[in-house]
């Protein structure tokens, strides 16, 4: 038996470690470790609630936005206002959050993913005028520079001239991703933790000058996702066709559903929703049922006693604890491992016929040859996250045609002495969901469990190995020295690790030392 640590892993957010056991050539056994602590649940602990959107979107600088919605929506729960938004609220909501959604699917399939099968080192042979190009290949030339190098080498399939080809459109996708960053100022005022979202509904309602400054910039990403994402992760699709079948993983998906349509945003059941809610199982989706959460601890350092619902359970940390190695939770449904994200909302899309997704998805599977099914691994994560940036983006252009200016987009309430509230919504990369109880005015409790708690988990108390482990089981690696396709598989699920685990000791006391060697 072979034991291959690569910690960390680059070219994803936050801090990540993986151990392999292999044998034969092939991964029998995978342990997925978040070695970082963060601690926003103890710092919102006696605050106003207020303060807990502006708080909790600081989680990530990637997904600051999904944190601010989580927040504000457990908070409508709790202020008893979760169907008093007005629509202006919601569908400015919808265009902020939606603006990280282009922005994040955008820098994921480019900036991190893409490296582990274009060979960047194409633009040193670059010999023509294209300044995008140029500027790469200066930047190159500076030596062994992140994120380009090192890495481990992959089996780069794509000629020269194609390479060169998909590092312009890599050059191009920061571009596109400021344009992003652009729309979501215009209603949240600005980036990375916008003041637009806020219990109630949102702090500026639409006006003519707004719709127009959203939607040119919208209109420009569109064409860019439509035109380039779309078609680069097709390409990628068909001249990678075994990752069609490499890194599968466990088979069960999970979407809290998001984006609303109409309605109340906390009525998980709704079928007006972009995305809808469901758990897909056994090939069927049933409804989710938020009281089957629970966060197991077997191989986590926490003191077993903090295990439970999120809306109950603790955060006591233990480090040194027997069996433990990761400071990540393992969020369970009825005690089963479920994989979260963009190919768990597609899959459970898919399968109920919701709304235009069909239209939109079949074109892609038809490109690629392969059935909805085949998506189910780590080449389908990467075309659905692209063929999900399409979808986002034509649902943002008809909600900004949509608002009604000098039409409310905001209603006042009062925060209760005592209460409680969940707020579960669909991330950038998976379910994520915020419980919060007040008492005395106060903030008591705060809970969140992340796309990544569910994706990067270690083994519950079953032994059940989580997500992105089940998916390296069973690889094979050609080269211990160089396991390309171990990072290959744990990249395409897009995992941040800032998000996953926000835990400090109280009142600074050092839990560990670590030394950076
Ligand atoms: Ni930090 Fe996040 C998203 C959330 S992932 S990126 O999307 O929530 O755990």
């Amino acid at each position: 038996m072979r034991k291959i640590s690569i910690d960390p892993i680059s070219r994803i957010e936050g801090h990540l470690g993986i151990e392999l056991d292999v044998e034969d050539g092939v991964v029998r056994d995978a342990r997925c470790s978040g070695p970082l602590f963060r601690g926003f649940e103890v710092i919102l602990k006696g605050r106003d609630p207020r303060d807990a959107p502006m708080f909790a979107q600081r989680i990530c600088g990637v997904c600051p936005l999904i944190h601010a919605k989580g927040s504000v929506l457990a908070l409508d729960s709790a202020f008893g206002i979760s169907d008093r938004i007005p629509d202006n609220g919601r569908i400015v909501r919808n265009l902020l959050l939606g603006s990280n959604f282009l922005q994040s699917h955008v820098l994921h399939f480019y900036h991190l993913a893409a490296l582990d099968f274009v060979d960047v080192t194409a633009v040193a042979g670059y010999g023509g005028a294209d300044p995008d190009l140029n500027d790469l290949r200066a930047f190159a030339g500076r030596g062994p520079l992140s994120p380009l190098v090192p890495r481990y080498e992959g089996d780069y399939r794509f000629s020269a001239e194609v390479s060169l080809v998909l590092l312009k459109h890599y050059v191009e996708a920061l571009r596109v991703r400021r344009k992003a960053h652009e729309m979501l100022a215009v209603f949240g005022g600005k980036v990375p933790h916008q003041c637009g979202m806020v219990p109630g509904g949102v702090t500026k309602g639409p006006d003519l000058d707004s719709i127009a400054e959203y939607l040119w910039r919208l209109r420009e990403i569109q064409r860019f996702v439509d035109e380039t994402l779309i078609p680069d992760a097709i390409a990628l699709g068909k001249t990678y066709p075994e990752y069609m079948r490499i890194g599968r993983g466990c088979g069960r998906y999970l979407s809290f559903g998001g984006f609303s349509l109409a309605g109340s945003e906390a009525d998980l059941s709704s079928k007006a929703k972009l995305f809808p809610s469901g758990i897909l199982r056994n090939g069927a989706v049933e409804p989710l049922d938020p009281s089957k959460i629970e966060e197991e601890l077997a191989h986590s350092w926490y003191d077993d006693s903090g295990a439970g619902p999120p809306s109950s359970g603790e955060t006591i940390p233990l480090r040194g604890k027997d069996g433990a190695y990761s400071w990540l939770k393992s969020p369970r449904y009825e005690g089963q491992v479920f994989e979260v994200g963009p190919l768990a909302r597609m899959l459970i899309g898919y399968r109920l016929g919701h709304g235009r997704l069909r239209e939109t998805v079949d074109p892609a599977l038809s490109a690629l040859g392969i059935e909805i099914d085949d998506l189910r691994s780590t080449m389908g994560r990467h075309v659905a996250r692209a063929i999900e940036a399409g979808i986002v983006a034509r649902a943002l252009e008809e909600w900004v045609l949509s608002l009604r200016p000098g039409e409310p987009f905001y209603v006042d309430h009062q925060i209760p002495e005592a209460s409680t509230g969940m707020g579960l919504h669909e991330a950038p990369r998976g379910s994520l969901g915020h419980w919060v109880k007040i008492a005395g005015g106060r903030i008591e409790r705060y809970q969140v469990v992340s796309p990544t708690t569910w994706n990067g988990s270690p083994q519950d108390s079953k032994g059940a190995p989580g997500p992105i482990e089940q998916a390296l089981i069973g690889t094979r690696i050609r080269d211990p020295e160089n396991p390309f396709e171990a990072v290959r598989i744990v990249r395409s699920f897009d995992p941040c690790l800032a998000c996953s685990v926000q835990v400090i000791a109280p009142s600074g006391r050092k839990l560990v030392e670590y030394r950076i060697a």
